[in-house]
């Protein structure tokens, strides 16, 4: 897979699919969750309504309503101070395994990550992306072609470039 990493707005982008960092009751809330339903339009949030929950480290799909996407995949990540930190890398790692397996099964070539549980939830922004990286380096896919991890914050962009200079 071809790495882009961004400093950016996702709502902004055109992707196949894009990665929403939500909350188990698939509610809407602050942060990209925010973001993306502001941009997205309302039909998001009764499609999530239907679905009604999604467990932390689980990822479940929308259609992405007026976003430039097919596809919206609603991942939770864990908050980081609710699990010991072994358990929140595990469940960090699960969130985004499951979003890319789960975009590859919806045979999408390109796919935007937000840095999932490193705003509001709390998880070490340089923590959490070397744990993206090593599950990108397990991931074997077979239709996704281009992944981008779209940041937002400049510590995060720095991170990612520096991280992934050497992938
Ligand atoms: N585009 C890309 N990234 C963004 C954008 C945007 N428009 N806006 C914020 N970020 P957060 P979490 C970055 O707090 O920590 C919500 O209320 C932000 O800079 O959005 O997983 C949900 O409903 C940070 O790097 O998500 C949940 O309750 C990253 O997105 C809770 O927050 C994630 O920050 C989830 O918390």
């Amino acid at each position: 897979m071809k790495i882009n990493i961004i400093l950016d707005d996702i709502t902004k982008l055109k992707t196949d699919a894009i990665v929403n960092a939500a909350n188990r009751q698939l509610a809407g809330g602050g942060g990209v969750d925010g973001a993306i339903h502001k941009a997205g339009g309302s039909a998001i949030l009764e499609e999530c309504r239907q679905i009604g929950y999604c467990e932390t480290g689980k990822a479940v799909v929308t259609t992405a309503g007026n976003l430039l996407s097919r596809y919206l995949i609603h991942t939770v990540g864990p908050i980081w101070h609710e699990h010991p930190a072994l358990m929140a890398d595990l469940l960090l790692s699960l969130s985004y395994r499951n979003s890319l397996l789960l975009a590859d099964h919806l045979d999408c070539k390109s796919l935007a990550f937000p840095n999932i549980s490193t705003g509001v939830y709390g998880f070490p922004k340089d923590r959490a992306a070397e744990l993206v990286k090593e599950v990108v380096q397990h991931f074997e896919p077979e239709k996704l072609e281009i992944l981008t991890f779209c940041c937002f914050d400049q510590e995060n962009y720095d991170i990612y470039n520096e991280l992934f200079k050497t992938f």
